[in-house]
């Protein structure tokens, strides 16, 4: 079947305040009587809050390429029985982290072949790509004085990870400029929602 809603996702480094936003959309797009669903990634569902678990608090060693696939299980899982249905009843999709958040922290941040998870994010989508991506840029020192203390087994990987990553997302917003559009979000919370309004107003039609 046709997809016919549109699905709209947040990216950025930790603490980058992308899930604030989200909230603020959901909010917008009800106001306005659109409706919406919200979801993440990893762990929306059920299969998935267990890859989550392991992927965020396992305590040994979890090799790259494991790691890789654990987030490819969550997605494809996810957008098979999730999003895609969602989209074919026509609402609009709000997603915390999806693809890019692959090619950003496997791949730019942990020095993966970026070729190769474009690949596997297609395997895993079915071809599936958001209609627009919102990216919430912030310092890594921002990113982390935000996000607090309570550093969980992806965050412990340290300042230059975190700053590969972040570099990894501008590459992909150059990359595809389209659909990936860049937010300062060192700003106050209320003057990047109003970055954020317009985009999302514009998209919906409103
Ligand atoms: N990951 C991956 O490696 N590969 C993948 O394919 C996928 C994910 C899908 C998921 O972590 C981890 O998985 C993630 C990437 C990796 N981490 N690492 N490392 P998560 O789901 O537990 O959390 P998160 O997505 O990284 O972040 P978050 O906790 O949801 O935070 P956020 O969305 O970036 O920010 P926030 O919750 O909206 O805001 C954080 C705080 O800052 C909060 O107190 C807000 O009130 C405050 N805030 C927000 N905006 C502002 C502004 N503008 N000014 C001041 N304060 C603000």
């Amino acid at each position: 079947m046709a997809k016919k809603g549109l699905f709209i996702t947040f990216e950025g480094i930790d603490g980058c305040g992308k899930t604030t936003q989200l909230e603020n959309v959901r909010k917008l797009l009800e106001e306005n009587g659109i409706e919406c669903v919200t979801t993440r990634e990893p762990g929306a569902l059920k299969l998935g809050s267990q890859i989550r678990e392991i992927l965020l608090h396992y305590d040994g060693v979890v090799a790259d390429n494991c790691e890789i696939f654990l987030f490819l299980a969550d997605r494809s899982q996810h957008v098979e029985t999730f999003i895609k249905p969602m989209l074919t009843e026509g609402k609009v999709v709000l997603c915390d982290r999806h693809t890019d958040s692959t090619i950003a922290y496997q791949g730019y941040g942990r020095g993966g072949d970026v070729q190769k998870l474009t690949e596997l994010n297609k395997i895993a989508t079915n071809g599936l790509v958001p209609d627009l991506t919102l990216l919430f840029d912030v310092s890594v020192e921002t990113g982390h004085e935000r996000a607090g203390k309570d550093l969980d087994r992806l965050e412990l990987a340290g300042k230059e990870f975190f700053e590969r990553t972040r570099q990894g997302y501008l590459t992909l917003s150059r990359q595809y400029p389209e659909r990936i559009k860049v937010i300062n979000a060192e700003k106050s919370k209320e003057s990047v929602y109003n970055d954020v309004k317009s985009l999302i107003m514009e998209i919906a039609g409103l």
